[in-house]
């Protein structure tokens, strides 16, 4: 650890700013190894603070510090302070607004954490949020000190031909030495996270929007020149963002001009920067022989993101870092909806719900549990999680679902228009949405301060004499670190109820009759009388995942095999299988613990069978069906996770369904196989989707006709999906091709950054008995750098995260190897570092051996020398 012990900071200390930055100039000599940077900053204080005489403490990290200057005059050594973290200057002007010149040097080549200004391949780029702009000048870094931006950037015309920031372009001229500068003014105040500046030899695809009101947008997409071939998705897919915003929310785009740029080193997504949006090279580029269909879905669904914080983020800001989730929650609802509204609604849903029950459950339940809204932390980076992310969209839906379609958009109107131009909290935004509807959502606003899973026990019973069912919900919530006892919520819980011939039964409740009810509970123990029921319903509880709950309710077979068959909710009807598929391995995980045979009910094959009988116009929602739950998602459910047992009774499941089900598999699979390459519609993604399911329960037989199937895809495969799914079960299986077309993969692909990702991956993530010294090697192939995200992502990230089994072997090398590369990662990217200790929290599911294992990793970590305050506070909280 560093000298001093990293300081905690904490909501409830929040203070309004003592002075306010009007505007800036900025003025940027841009070069690899030393560029100037020469800020004017006009000053004032600010009228809503009670502090007279404030010293001005600027934040700044990293900084050459050349000159200070006030109102014109330069300062002298004693008029300022510097320390490793900030300028201040006491004595500053009460009364008037005053101009702080400051001009400083920093390194870009040298900067691997690849936040502020640095180079990723030939090009400079930045990243600000959340604390980046003062690794390159002096500011008041924090989100409520909103700015007019004027910048103006000076650079070599060959090295840096093109030279981009925020807003318009509004002056350029040439210079000597073979020199070129470009001004560009934002014409919206904005906090300096939202800050960007670009500079490299690029090229740009074009195009024009033309908005609700008639103004036509300018659209441009700028990468590398050898990719520009695979802008032409992104650019649709901003064309459908800003469609979009119009018409479910009525949002216009505010400047004439929307940028965006790829860049292949980058710690996250993509980066919502006022009109330069900088993006993951991930999530902009694709080719249908490049990218598979879910990454071409990803591209839409991020670039729809940042395209949404342009409302949900830069019109209307956040105050303070605290309230993270008041962007990127209502940000992550959007995009949702979107992604749902251009593809499939059932499918967008579940794959949400997967990954929020998955991993933001295994968050919430862990060390590091924190609410939506957290009270404390030690490095902001560490707190765009799962949580303030999915969760903090789930609260938003149940707004949504509390309030109703009508009154949501009135309540996100209200909400746009109290607020633009300001830096607000959660609670603003609540209190729009209930200044525009009847409900009250005064306990709701538990959801952001509460952190954990509540957990929802549903009893019920049917009374043959009065005709009634009685439903009676229960809720609580275990004990987080720092939170003790909980309260109950506000939970809306969806319901509807089918008879006994699968149709629907009306809901006869408090007088009102419907087909679908929202029950809402707010006391720790509620019951609900449902009349008029001449027979016992099924019900069908919390439609949709209408609250990000754990839900116990005890259901047979027979009664989850009905809801699969008749359920006319598609979530529930998929949830239905997965509970079937669940309690099945689950005991297959008894009988393989107590060393008994294995065998599989037919009421399962018989439910597949039945699945694969009916006719489906959605094909992505039909391969959902025939999926089985994840390896993490059993474990999720296990009090001591044992993940042997949980591979070979899923295995066993899966290899039982081929062998029983393998006419089926094999006539679907040449139903649905075309040859085809460069379709992107529904129909087509649907086809690959069913047919590459098809496909991966066949490759389980190990025959020579499955071997040949999968060689012959892989072969003659005309884009990456296919190539992928055939790779991908050639890997897994005991295919004799396995080598060779691991190495014919990567001859045909190792000028692709994107793919080679896609080739580690695949590789880490295999469940074969050799992969962890294939990942062993792997670190040590020529492709692999640590000074690559998305590398490191792909390798090391899949193994630890997406490896269960092999991951968390008995001897713990996968422990071993992990903190490793967390120690050699920490010094070159702290952020993306602390990232990778993820694997290694969640220590208190396994058994003592493993505890043990995994706890002197942890202790390895948190006492490595330099050790950062990113990985430390991870570290360190995860061994409490
Ligand atoms: C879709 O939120 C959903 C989430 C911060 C960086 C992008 O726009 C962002 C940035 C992190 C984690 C996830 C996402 C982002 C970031 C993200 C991207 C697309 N403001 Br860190
Ligand atoms: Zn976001």
């Amino acid at each position: 650890m560093q000298d001093t012990k990293p300081q905690t900071i904490y909501l409830k200390d929040y203070t309004v700013p003592e002075y306010l930055i009007e505007s800036v100039e900025l003025t940027v000599i841009l070069d690899e190894l030393k560029t100037r940077v020469v800020s004017k900053l006009t000053i004032q204080k600010n009228p809503k603070s009670k502090v007279d005489n404030a010293a001005l403490v600027l934040q700044g990290e990293g900084l050459e510090l050349v000159s200070v200057a006030m109102d014109g005059v330069a300062f002298n050594e004693a008029q300022y302070k510097q320390s490793a973290e900030s300028l201040s200057v006491d004595n500053v002007p009460q009364e008037q607004v005053f101009v702080l010149a400051i001009e400083n040097t920093i390194n870009p080549k040298s900067n691997t954490s690849l936040e502020g200004l640095y180079l990723s391949s030939t090009m400079l780029c930045t990243q600000c949020e959340a604390e980046g702009f003062r690794k390159i000048t002096y500011f008041l870094d924090r989100p409520d000190v909103m700015t007019l931006f004027k910048t103006t950037l000076i650079g070599d015309k060959d090295k840096y031909p093109v030279l981009l920031s925020n807003g318009n372009k509004v002056a350029e001229g040439e210079l000597q030495n073979n020199r070129h500068w470009v001004t560009w003014e934002d014409p919206f105040k904005k906090p300096c996270y939202l800050f960007a500046l670009v500079a490299g030899q690029l090229e740009c695809i074009e195009d024009t929007f033309t908005t609700m009101t008639g103004r036509e947008i300018s659209l441009q997409i700028f990468v590398e020149s050898h990719d520009i071939d695979k802008c032409d998705h992104a650019m649709q897919s901003l064309k459908n963002s800003m469609q979009w915003d119009e018409e479910a929310y009525g949002r216009e785009y505010d400047l004439d001009l929307y940028m965006i740029v790829a860049v292949g080193h980058f710690n996250m997504g993509a980066m919502e920067n006022k009109g330069l949006n900088v993006f993951n090279t991930k999530f902009v580029l694709a080719r249908p022989d490049t990218a598979t269909d879910s990454d071409y879905e990803h591209i839409e669904g991020v670039i729809g993101h940042e395209y949404f914080h342009n409302w949900t983020g830069n019109r209307i800001t956040c105050r303070d870092w605290f309230q993270l989730s008041l962007k990127e929650g209502f940000t992550v609802f959007r995009d949702q909806q979107f992604t749902g509204d251009q593809t499939s609604r059932a499918v967008k849903r579940i794959e949400d719900v997967k990954l929020l029950r998955v991993r933001q459950f295994a968050e919430d339940a862990g060390p590091l549990s924190h609410p939506i809204r957290p009270e404390a932390y030690i490095e902001i980076n560490n707190f765009y999680t799962l949580t303030v992310y999915e969760k903090g969209a789930e609260v938003v839906r149940m707004i949504h679902t509390l309030l109703g379609e009508e009154d949501f958009r009135k309540g996100s109107d209200l909400y746009f228009q109290r607020h633009d131009g300001q830096a607000v909290t959660c609670e603003d935004f609540v209190n729009a949405m209930e200044s525009a509807s009847d409900i009250d959502l005064g306990l709701f606003k538990r959801w952001y301060s509460q952190a954990g899973t509540p957990v929802l026990e549903a009893t019920e019973r049917y009374n043959e004499q009065d005709k009634t069912l009685t439903l009676t919900l229960k809720q609580s919530c275990a004990a987080t670190p720092g939170q003790a006892t909980k309260g109950p919520v506000h939970i809306p819980v969806k319901l509807g109820l089918l008879a006994t011939d699968g149709s629907v039964a009306n809901i006869c409740i408090d007088g009102f009759v419907s087909n679908e009810v929202i029950l809402e509970l707010i006391q720790e123990q509620q019951t609900f009388v449902f009349e008029q029921l001449d027979k016992k319903p099924v019900v069908s509880l919390l439609r949709g995942f209408s609250a990000p709950v754990v839900l116990n309710k005890q259901q047979s077979l027979e009664e989850l095999a009905f809801l699969l068959s008749h359920d006319v909710d598609t979530f529930n009807r998929w949830d239905a299988g997965q509970k079937m598929c669940s309690q099945v391995i689950f005991g297959l995980i008894d009988n393989i613990q107590q060393g008994q045979a294995l065998q599989l009910t037919p009421l399962l094959v018989d439910a597949f069978a039945n699945v694969i009988q009916q006719s489906w116009d959605d094909l992505s929602y039909f391969s959902l069906l025939l999926s089985l739950p994840a390896e993490n998602y059993l474990a999720g459910q296990m009090d001591v996770v044992d993940v042997v047992a949980i591979h070979q009774a899923r295995e066993f499941v899966k290899k039982t369904l081929a062998e029983k089900l393998q006419e089926q598999f094999k006539e679907l699979y040449q139903r649905y196989h075309k040859d085809e390459s460069g379709l992107f519609d529904s129909g087509a993604i649907g086809r690959r989707r069913i047919k590459n399911i098809c496909l991966s329960y066949l490759a389980t037989l190990e025959t020579e006709e499955s071997y040949q199937l999968a060689g012959k895809q892989f072969s003659s495969a005309k884009n990456m999906t296919d190539q992928m799914a055939a790779l991908s079960v050639i890997v897994e299986s005991k295919n004799p091709a396995k080598v060779q077309s691991l190495e014919s993969f990567y001859q045909q692909w190792k000028n692709e950054a994107l793919v080679i990702d896609k080739w580690f991956t695949l590789q880490a993530c295999s469940s074969a008995e050799d992969t962890f010294s294939t990942v062993q090697n792997l670190l040590k192939h020529p492709a692999f750098e640590l000074t690559n995200p998305n590398r490191v992502r792909s390798l090391i990230g899949a193994f630890s995260q997406a490896n269960q089994l092999h991951f968390n072997a008995e001897n713990g090398q996968g422990y071993q190897l992990l903190a490793d590369q967390v120690i050699a990662l920490n010094s070159i990217n702290p952020q993306v570092a602390s990232r990778m200790v993820s694997a290694l929290t969640q220590w208190k599911r396994f058994d003592a051996d493993r505890q043990t294992l995994i706890k002197a990793e942890l202790e390895r970590i948190v006492n490595a020398e330099n050790i950062s305050k990113d990985v430390y506070e991870i570290a360190s909280k995860s061994l409490l």
